[in-house]
């Protein structure tokens, strides 16, 4: 009995060991039962790499480390075949006779399981360090995955050649789009000191076959290319090399004036050329396998080739000419727009800008340029056509440029897995040519046989334990690296590795988190810009909370042009901007109709009446409304389905992701509300199913008995828009377009409520505002007895009242009678007014 008793302790204490997060896919949590069995049978007592360098050390103590952990025994290590079994790494031609002689590609792997003589040998071999590496990695894969390793024998060979990620973080050590904490490489305008996180996050990119890392923002500082950064810069790749990750760094292009002392950055100037040279040079003395520059030019405020009239070729050419004879690339940003467009000229269109700026630049670029095109023709909105640019260079090496840090995806407070997004981009075909012409093909530069080519992701992760600030948003990074190894993989069998290699094999857990993770970007879309508006988030402001008119009357393009007659961008050949005629003839024959345009790209690509019928035959103005209760309640249901994974999922994640949830059921609903009103006020046609507009059980905070609060007008002009009235007014960001405020200075205020309903059990939900300036304090009462109380800590990206900082506490199993007082006390602190915008009375089943 005791014993028993002594045994389920110890297997409840495995399971609910606290898990930071940290280690992320790469746990190697004890296995058990057959599975330990099987694997402690397979798996040999020895590890021998026989080639000497860090790269392949590192897969040698990869192999070490994963098999400890999984299965609690230490292998021996030792670098030359041994005569019992063993894993044994190397290069085919280290490797002799073990296997047959075969030619590898640069990265590639071989697992190949072999008997000679009274061994049996796991092998992995490769032409390359990394290619050990990465078959080390997927060797472990392949235990905590329950696979099996007789008659092993898989071949992999990357996709591309080019799988780097992209970091946008300043030498002050803040990141720009960053959700997870501050830098891992900077801190205080420089280098961190300690590079233990810099080491371990090159082993998480390994892991998914990632071999290079820019680690500067593409608003590049010119001061990194000083000669002070170098020494620092060189630091960073000592500390990524043995994952076989190269470090590359972006630069500011007027450099040469700025810091060179020049009179001109122009690119054709000799002197301008030398000064690259010069530098190039300098940090190679120093990094001598610096992967190569990145650079953004004549975009956003950045200084370009237009400031002496020349082309991003000449701009490109005279950077790239530079590393060519180190072997560095030069990745020029397609992402090149005009921010200052008239608005008011319906042929505009930032749509078009960067086939405009650099398809009839095909053909003028260096060998060992690659220009770096985002995935859709805007910027990394909810939903984008693939960019027509894909298709139109022939003669010029190209790399997709995908976003995994979530900046217009709820920035990593929403879980949304963006691999059904990026598969369904990367699978799209362009019909540039007769054979592979798909996305992926053109970006990997199969289609047109070019040098180079492959897949930049923007990953920013922080020094938050878990990275990136929501466990679940992990997955993106795990799946973009998965993609560009093998774009070919389906979304479902990366969701189902993640989250079985994330949170263990559990069937039900596995299960769960696979689909949740599978829906949550065509729920994130429904919720905030469904049929291809691209995103009704705050596009002049914080990129997150609701603000459905800040994309017009602006010079930013973003423009869904959603009025009161009707709502899309017209970007037809016919009436329009002219934009699908970028597309070659079989994709815009297809865009150009209604009949056959994809009801989710329809807004992006036409403007329509309200009372347009999408191909299922629904009104468009009535799928807005649908779709954002829909998925209001599917993000409820979430919360449901993560409860249910109590005890199966180690507590300290299971109580974050359970927070993540909750917090993102209650935006999905101020979404909803916000985005339903706006368009009902706009369309001023009525809902079919009569929810719109309402709203049973709500007790708007203005109606209430108030003391000490003060009604606000949600528009009004608050600190952080101090500088005249704000550019838009988004009454819809409130319930009732008002809230109610506590002065600040104040001891604290109270709005209270007298129920009139049913005698019952009661759900409470108060929608509250957590501004960044301050840490409010709420306590909740009914009939004077204390029922909840709470701080509004959360760390939300704004200081005003709106539906950034909008955010609702639920207090369930609340027993309510005729006549009881309810009652909000609300604490400022700071400039935080401990506001208020309602309270819902929710009947419990
Ligand atoms: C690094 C968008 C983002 C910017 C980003 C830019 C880019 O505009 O909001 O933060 O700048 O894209 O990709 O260069």
């Amino acid at each position: 009995m005791l014993k028993l008793g002594l045994l389920s302790l110890l297997a409840c204490a495995a399971l609910v060991r606290a898990e930071t997060g940290y280690d992320a896919w790469l746990r190697y949590a004890p296995l058990e039962g057959a599975a330990l069995e099987r694997y402690r049978l397979t798996v040999p007592a020895v590890v021998a790499v026989l080639d000497p360098s860090p790269v392949a050390m590192s897969a040698r103590a990869e192999i070490v480390r994963g098999v400890k952990g999984m299965l609690g025994r230490t292998l021996r290590e030792e670098s030359s075949v041994p005569k019992e079994s063993a894993i044994v790494m190397g290069t085919v031609a280290q490797l002799g006779g073990l296997i047959p002689a075969v030619t590898l590609a640069p990265d590639a792997f071989w697992l190949k399981s072999t008997t000679q003589g009274t061994g049996h040998f796991i092998v992995i071999a490769a032409s390359n360090d990394r290619g050990l590496l990465y078959g080390a990695f997927a060797l472990l894969r392949k235990i905590t995955l329950g696979e099996g390793l007789a008659n092993l024998d898989l071949r992999e060979t990357p996709y591309a050649p080019v799988r780097w990620v992209n970091h946008w973080d300043r030498l002050n050590g803040t990141i720009e789009r960053g959700y997870g904490g501050n830098s891992i490489f900077w801190e205080n305008d420089h280098v961190r000191q300690d590079l233990t996180r810099v080491a371990d996050y090159a082993r998480l990119l390994a892991s998914i076959g990632i071999d290079a890392c820019s680690i500067n923002n593409v608003n590049a500082d010119p001061r990194l290319l000083t000669a002070e950064y170098t020494p620092e810069i060189a630091r960073i790749a000592d500390a990524m090399r043995p994952w076989g990750v190269r470090v590359a760094i972006s630069v500011d292009f007027g450099s040469p004036q700025s810091l060179g002392k020049l009179d001109t950055f122009d690119p054709l100037d000799p002197r301008v050329a030398a000064w690259w040279k010069a530098h190039v040079d300098e940090l190679y003395a120093a990094a001598p396998d610096l992967a190569g520059i990145v650079l953004k030019a004549d975009s956003e405020g950045r200084v370009g080739p237009s400031a002496y009239h020349r082309t991003h070729a000449d701009a490109a050419n005279v950077v790239a000419r530079a590393l060519a004879p180190h072997g560095g690339l030069l990745f020029y940003r397609g992402f090149v727009y005009d921010h200052h467009m008239d608005w008011q000229n319906l042929k505009n269109d930032r749509g078009r800008a960067a086939y405009d700026n650099f398809h009839a630049l095909d053909g003028q670029f260096e060998a060992n340029v690659i220009v770096q095109i985002k995935n859709g023709p805007i910027d990394f909105q909810v939903r984008e056509p693939a960019s027509p640019l894909f298709g139109g260079l022939e003669k010029t090496n190209q790399a997709i440029e995908l976003q995994v840090t979530q900046e217009y995806f709820g920035q990593a407070r929403h879980t949304v897995f963006l691999v059904p997004y990026w598969k369904e981009t990367l699978d799209f075909d362009m019909h540039a040519a007769a054979g592979d012409s798909t996305l992926k093909a053109l970006a990997a530069g199969k289609t047109f046989h070019r040098p180079t080519g492959g897949f930049v992701g923007v990953v920013n992760a922080g020094l938050d334990e878990n990275w990136f600030g929501n466990h679940l948003s992990q997955a993106n990074l795990y799946g973009y690296g998965r993609l560009a190894w093998n774009p070919d993989l389906s979304s479902q069998k990366i969701a189902d590795e993640w989250t079985r290699l994330t949170f263990g094999a559990n069937p039900k857990v596995d299960q769960t988190i696979t689909q949740m993770q599978l829906t949550s970007w065509r729920t994130y879309e429904n919720y905030t810009g469904p049929l291809g508006l691209q995103t009704l988030t705050d596009i002049t402001g914080d990129h997150y909370g609701v603000n459905v008119e800040a994309s017009e009357r602006n010079g930013w393009g973003q423009w869904h042009r959603a009025d009161e007659a009707g709502v899309g961008m017209d970007r037809t050949v016919a009436t329009g901007t002219g934009y699908i005629g970028q597309y070659r003839p079989a994709v815009a024959d297809r865009f150009e109709s209604l009949a056959s345009c994809p009801d989710d790209l329809l807004l992006f690509l036409h403007h329509v009446p309200y009372t347009h019928r999408l191909h299922s035959g629904k009104t468009v103005i009535q799928y807005i409304y649908d779709s954002h209760y829909e998925v209001a309640a599917a993000v409820s249901a979430y919360v449901e389905q993560w409860k249910s994974l109590r005890g199966l999922v180690d507590e300290q994640r299971f109580n974050d992701v359970l927070t993540q949830l909750e917090y993102q059921a209650g935006q999905a609903v101020v979404w909803r509300d916000a985005v339903t009103t706006w368009f009902y006020r706009a369309s001023k046609i009525a809902d079919a199913k009569g929810l719109v507009d309402h709203y049973p059980g709500r007790v708007e905070a203005e109606s209430m008995t108030l003391a000490g609060y003060t009604v606000r007008d949600i528009s009004e002009p608050t600190p952080g828009r101090a500088n005249g009235p704000p550019i838009v007014t988004p009454a819809e960001d409130a319930s009732g377009g008002k809230v109610v405020a506590c002065p600040t200075g104040a001891k604290s205020c109270t709005a209270s409520t007298k129920f009139a309903g049913q005698p019952g059990w009661y759900t409470l939900r108060v929608e509250y505002f957590d501004q960044a300036n301050g840490v409010a304090h709420y306590r909740a009462w009914v009939n004077g007895q204390a029922v909840d109380e709470w701080a509004a800590d959360l760390r939300l990206p704004s200081i005003r009242l709106d539906s950034t900082t909008s955010t609702r506490r639920t207090i369930a199993g609340i027993a309510l009678r005729p006549g009881d007082e309810i009652r909000i006390e609300g604490v400022p602190d700071g400039g935080e007014v401990a506001a208020l915008d309602y309270l819902e009375i929710v009947a419990e089943k």
